[in-house]
């Protein structure tokens, strides 16, 4: 006979259940609303962290960045209304992201609901367009079905966040109820044999197909297949903005990155090819150049669209072959695809592709004593080839995205959503995460303000992450629209800013500043000595707006665009 069941306050059994889906980390900041959950998580103190960040956007965020580094849904808790709004962020991230996580929100007692009882919302309302699901659980006898539920949800199809409120009564009821017996995993989702024999056919008709890889349920394994077929089958490769640890640059067959400042070389081939592989991103603005790099809604070239999302597929272009599969299962698939004789005639296409790519590697001259360009080359170089590089939104990623070559798989945290205030959180998580692993993080001045107090979080974590903030006092991309289409009326762009290394110092981190490119690589490796957390503070001159253009050419320009 089995043994009775022991009764657990609903906290608890949610506690319990994390550690049954194998939740090693929880990032969130603690509210009364869902104190019981806190302290059932006491009772998993050896095998669950628990992170309490200084703002529910760092906690969201951590959670974000882990479940995009670790493919496991990444758990935030945040209290009600006001915690569950400043954590907005991390979700929406996660949604335009593909990313899996969980984010729990305390709630109002369940006699109160609908009365606007103090901080309440109907969360399904709020975060209705930013998760793939959100429910509330009234009754805490069913708490393992619907974290069961939760987790499936946020790993299967196309990944993404779910949201479950947490009524505090609810939370408080004693119940006698089963554990889950096992950890949730994505459903397998592997092409049809009919739809790799179209492919392949496809492929041997072509003479210059082009592959773009991106997107979510990457791994190594299924980045290594999709080298290989891409070599056999001589197929340049390019990745979907900020993808691009999903092929390795160094490889022969990379052709760049189909983003923000995408080189108009590779726009021109892609329009050229006659074969377009998009395996894994969604063809969205970003990676279509606002919907104008090819045929709307109907490619001129043949268009193959691989999605783990049934729904992406066809959902903007029109595909000439659709297929719903998550990556390792079509990697190997499409790896095992036999390279037809006539295929080696793509060879000059595929070294043209890359001497494109290589062209671009090239530090550009820029204004001021810093070029970012060689510092992130400099990185690059030295960098173990594991190391995670973060970056949030603003002019500074352009470089850094441009010169910074990713060599395998999630060594790339950067928001597609384009959310500034990323990168920092992103790379406490990582480094949490992955103790062993080099962690950098790129900030603009305006990034790093937005979360930069998670730096307490780094110290109290002893996360020795670096920290790079580039500093032009202004908000660089704002500005250079402002420039741009706006000529002479420059406003609200401008920032003050702290003395960065002296903030740094005085949450008890390294920091330093660094105002030649010359002086970068010794304070590196002293940051790296100081085995904390580092902040390098990079004094660049506004004038050095990109990689291609000044600040002022991009007046000169606006001011051509828009005469008086
Ligand atoms: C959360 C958020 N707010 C506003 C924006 C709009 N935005 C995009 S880039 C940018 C400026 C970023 O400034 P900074 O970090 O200093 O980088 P810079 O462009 O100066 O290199 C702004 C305000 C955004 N992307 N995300
Ligand atoms: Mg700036």
């Amino acid at each position: 006979m089995s043994k009775p069941l022991k009764t657990r306050t609903g906290g608890h059994v949610l506690a319990d259940q994390l550690a049954i889906q194998g939740t090693d980390t929880v990032y969130c900041v603690p509210g009364e609303s869902y104190i019981d959950v806190i302290d059932g998580l006491y009772n998993h103190a050896n095998s669950i962290k628990m992170v309490n960040t200084r703002h529910e956007g760092g906690a969201s965020n951590m959670a974000e960045a882990y479940g995009k580094l670790t493919g496991r849904p990444g758990i935030c808790m945040v209290t009600r209304g006001p915690g569950a709004t400043n954590a907005a962020i991390g979700l929406h991230t996660a949604y335009q992201d593909s990313t899996p996580m969980i984010m729990f929100i305390g709630q109002v007692a369940r006699d109160m609901v609908d009365r606007e009882a103090f901080q309440e919302m109907d969360y399904r309302k709020v975060f209705g367009e930013m998760a793939k699901w959100v429910a509330q659980i009234d009754d805490a006898s069913r708490i393992p079905e619907y974290i069961s539920r939760a987790y499936h949800t946020a790993l299967s199809g196309r990944p993404g966040p779910v949201v479950l409120a947490l009524p505090e009564d609810m939370l408080r009821d004693e119940v006698s109820v089963a554990d889950i017996s096992r950890a949730a995993i994505a459903p397998s989702l592997a092409p049809s044999t009919d739809a790799m024999t179209d492919l392949a056919s496809r492929l041997a008709a072509s003479e210059k197909p082009l592959m773009i890889v991106g997107g979510a349920t990457w791994t190594q394994a299924a980045v290594n297949d999709i080298q290989d077929f891409a070599e056999a089958h001589h197929i340049p490769v390019c990745a979907s903005l900020r993808s691009q640890d999903c092929f390795d640059n160094r490889h022969p067959n990379y052709a760049g990155d189909v983003g923000i400042g995408l080189n108009p070389k590779l726009a021109k081939r892609i329009q050229e090819s006659d074969l377009l592989l998009v395996v894994g991103p969604r063809l969205g603005e970003m990676t279509t150049q606002g919907y104008s790099l090819i045929g709307l809604p109907e490619p001129l070239q043949d268009m193959v669209h691989v999605h783990p999302g049934v729904e992406e597929l066809g959902r903007v272009f029109l595909p000439d072959l659709a297929i719903n599969a998550r990556m390792p299962e079509f990697a190997k698939a499409v790896k095992a695809l036999a390279p037809a004789d006539a295929e080696s005639a793509r060879a000059e296409w595929v070294k043209s592709a890359s001497a494109d790519y290589q062209e671009r590697l090239r530090p550009t001259e820029v204004p001021g004593e810093v070029n970012m360009a060689e510092i992130v080359a400099h990185l690059n170089n030295i960098l173990p080839e594991d190391a995670i590089v973060t970056a949030g939104a603003g002019n500074y990623t352009v470089w850094v995205h441009r010169y910074f070559q990713h060599k395998c798989y999630r060594t790339q945290l950067a928001p597609t959503s384009g959310a500034m205030g990323y990168s920092v959180p992103a790379a406490i998580s990582a480094k949490i995460t992955e103790p062993h692993r080099t962690v950098v993080s790129f900030n603009g001045d305006g990034c790093f303000m937005m979360l930069g107090q998670e730096l307490a979080t780094a110290m109290q974590f002893n996360a020795p992450v670096i920290f790079i903030i580039v500093n032009n006092g202004m908000l660089g991309t704002i500005r250079m629209h402002q420039e741009r289409g706006y000529p002479t009326r420059v406003y609200a762009t401008d920032l003050f800013n702290p003395d960065f290394a002296a903030l740094a110092r005085a949450y008890g981190a390294f920091g330093a500043t660094v105002t030649k490119t010359s002086e970068f690589a010794d304070i590196y490796e002293q940051a790296v000595a100081s085995g904390k957390p580092a902040v390098i503070e990079i004094v660049v001159d506004p004038e050095a707006l990109t990689p291609q253009q000044s600040l002022s050419e991009a007046r000169a320009q606006g001011e051509a665009d828009h005469p008086h």
